[in-house]
């Protein structure tokens, strides 16, 4: 017994000294090249060889087996191809037995990196794909890209964009597709494939040989046949480098994007024209439908994505998907659901969740996304999607994510696109024991600090719903950077859509945004029975409730307070929280590596101080309101 203890406590000391900055995520296999491995040579194999406990394990095809599936039991891992070993190689290693297949065909990051190196809304350092040297593309980082790539294949992750959105059009010259090349090398032994974002306008502004005499186009319109040429042009130039690439993103007419209406053209047509080019090679083409101020310019921003995609319906190719992101708004702590998923029947379609927390206070809080993503699949069936893309939090960052919390929104993106069933609770305590390795079970005595940190995760996303938008308020947040409160925010020269005061309408008589029949009808939008339900303020669930209500000031609360009161309540509520994640992190420092420890205890001390931040600006600025 005593020989035990002192082993244990032997292991622990050496894990807490070892220094320890984060950047070997979840995957904290030690090399012990110990296990003889059976079966085909694969990467799975290396894998097993290198890091497998057992003495003896196997790898075994099964042409019958769905793709991408594995089969464990005990040490032997049976799948149809190398990827489904690998995968199955990860989730033997993290102690899964017997069957699991994905639920999802396209699991995809989406990286809003640019060329120059940075990256939109990223907080994690610059971007791990691109920078600038001298004028040229970066060199390749091979052995980092190759730990993403693991990362990813741990998780399921089987796509990558490479690039922002908002693309450059640079993207698709030569010298990139060259570059885009080598990262695809390096990412197909994972089973991960490439993606590009593509600017709609680039035939204007990239020569194409055989093109136009060699010249750029002075249109992008879809219909014309140069144009048309110059896509499938590019299209064979890219697959002839890259035989499995995935595909194009496209943001089109959206935030000052060129796009198909710049030409009195559809959607579809834009759409259509790219999965003509892209078809002959199993392409696909994922077309945004976040737009707003482009078609219905004037109209409540929520309702503008199904005002611009419902009457095409039906109109899209087979290879074209609509990726629409969570929310009809913009990743919000909170949002109701987007209606364009019950709008659209006849068109294959995507949810984009952002994992980079654009809204929810950067790598700076931490907040545990699972919930919030289990939410919205509660009220959008994953049967209705095929797919399922995350805006990645990845930079160059040591630990990748910035806060070492923020891996856990990566973990669980990976984990839910596979299995969306999954929960909350059981993804968090995988990658806890995963990635803190003392709260693993053969340490049982320090197993007891896994609860209260799992309920710290657990707690988490609701907590920054209450410090940042209770009841339903949304999009007070600070301009441009997005990060602390502005609900006085109003700048006559922006886009209406982009100012808070827009979005709450207090004023001495009442607050929130009246969606229902009597305001922009936007309620109208959803399925039965939320239509109903949203639009009487009897039934709206009080956590939406202005999101879809206009309320005076004395308007009571189920719990008997006034509106202003319940302001305070969550207010309250949102700041004691975290309040106790500062406690519960206190408590858990001794099994806890010193660097880890501290670097999260850094920035907790920041979220308390914002949350109260945020608290006190709201209270203020609404109570001259409500008096
Ligand atoms: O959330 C908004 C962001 C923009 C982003 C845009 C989009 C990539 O503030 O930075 O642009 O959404 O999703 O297209």
């Amino acid at each position: 017994m005593r020989k035990l203890t002192l082993l244990i406590l032997t292991m622990v000391f050496v894990q807490l000294t070892k220094a320890e900055d984060g950047h070997q995520l979840w995957l904290r296999y030690q090399p012990v090249n110990k296990a003889k491995v059976t079966g085909p040579e694969c990467l799975a194999a290396d894998k097993l060889r290198t890091y497998f406990l057992g003495e003896n394990a196997t790898l075994v095809f099964d042409p019958s087996m769905k793709e991408d599936a594995y089969q464990i039991k005990g040490s032997t891992v049976t799948a149809k191809n190398e990827i489904g070993l690998l995968y199955g190689a990860y989730a033997l290693l993290r102690g899964e037995q017997g069957y699991s297949a994905p639920y999802f065909n396209l699991r995809i990051l989406n990286h809003w990196d640019n060329l120059d190196g940075s990256i939109e809304r990223g907080y994690a350092g610059r971007s791990i794909f691109w920078d600038l040297e001298n004028g040229q593309p970066k060199a390749v980082n091979t052995s980092l890209i190759e730990e993403y790539a693991s990362a990813n294949a741990s998780i399921g992750i089987n796509g990558t964009v490479l690039n922002n959105v908002n693309a450059s059009p640079k993207m698709l010259s030569a010298i990139y597709i060259n570059k885009v090349k080598e990262y695809a090398d390096i990412l197909r032994p994972y089973g991960i494939k490439v993606y590009l974002s593509v600017n709609f306008a680039s035939p204007m502004s990239v020569p194409m040989k055989g093109i136009n005499n060699g010249k750029v186009l002075k249109t992008a319109d879809p219909l014309n046949p140069t144009v048309k040429a110059w896509w499938k042009a590019k299209a064979k130039e890219i697959y002839q480098l890259i035989p499995d690439f995935g595909g194009f993103l496209v943001k089109a007419n959206s935030e000052g994007q060129p796009g198909p209406f710049d030409y009195n053209r559809t959607h579809a047509d834009g759409a259509n024209m790219l999965a003509e080019a892209v078809a002959p090679y199993k392409g696909i083409i994922m077309w945004r439908s976040f737009v707003y101020g482009a078609k219905h310019k004037g109209e409540d921003r929520v309702k503008q994505a199904v005002s611009e995609f419902k009457e095409l319906d039906g109109k899209f190719r087979s290879n074209v998907i609509l990726q629409s992101k969570n929310g009809p708004l913009d990743f919000q702590p909170r949002e109701p659901y987007a209606p364009i998923f019950d709008n659209i029947r006849r068109t294959k379609q995507m949810a984009e969740l952002q994992i980079t927390q654009e809204y929810l206070g950067h790598s700076r809080h931490l907040v545990y996304l699972a919930p919030m993503w289990r939410e919205f699949f509660g009220f959008v069936a994953p049967e209705r999607l095929v797919g399922i893309a995350g805006v990645a939090n990845i930079g160059l960052d040591k630990n990748w994510c910035g806060h070492h919390f923020a891996q856990a929104n990566w973990y669980a993106f990976g984990r839910l696109a596979w299995n969306p069933m999954l929960t909350s609770e059981s993804i968090a305590k995988e990658w806890l024991t995963q990635t803190f390795k003392s709260l693993q079970d053969n340490l049982s005595p320090l197993t007891s600090h896994l609860s209260p940190l799992l309920s710290m995760m657990l707690r988490s996303r609701e907590a920054c719903v209450d410090y940042m938008m209770p009841i339903g308020l949304h999009h007070i947040f600070a301009f441009d950077h997005h990060y602390g409160p502005e609900p006085n925010g109003f700048i006559p020269q922006y886009p209406i859509e982009w100012c808070p005061v827009y979005y709450h309408k207090a004023d001495s008589l009442g607050i929130g945004f009246d969606r229902t029949h009597t305001g922009s009808d936007a309620t109208a939008q959803y399925r039965e029975p939320y239509c109903s339900m949203y639009d009487d303020i009897n039934t709206c669930p009080e956590r939406y409730l202005l999101w879809f209500h206009h309320v005076p000031w004395s308007h009571r609360m189920k719990s008997g307070r006034m509106v202003y009161e319940e302001m305070q309540f969550h207010y309250n509520r949102g700041v004691e929280e975290v309040e106790d994640f500062v406690r519960i992190w206190q408590e858990v420092k001794p099994i806890i590596d010193e660097q880890r420890w501290q670097e999260v205890n850094t920035r907790m001390q920041h979220q308390l101080e914002n949350a109260r931040e945020w608290r006190k600006v709201r209270l203020d600025y609404f109570g001259s309101f409500s008096k």
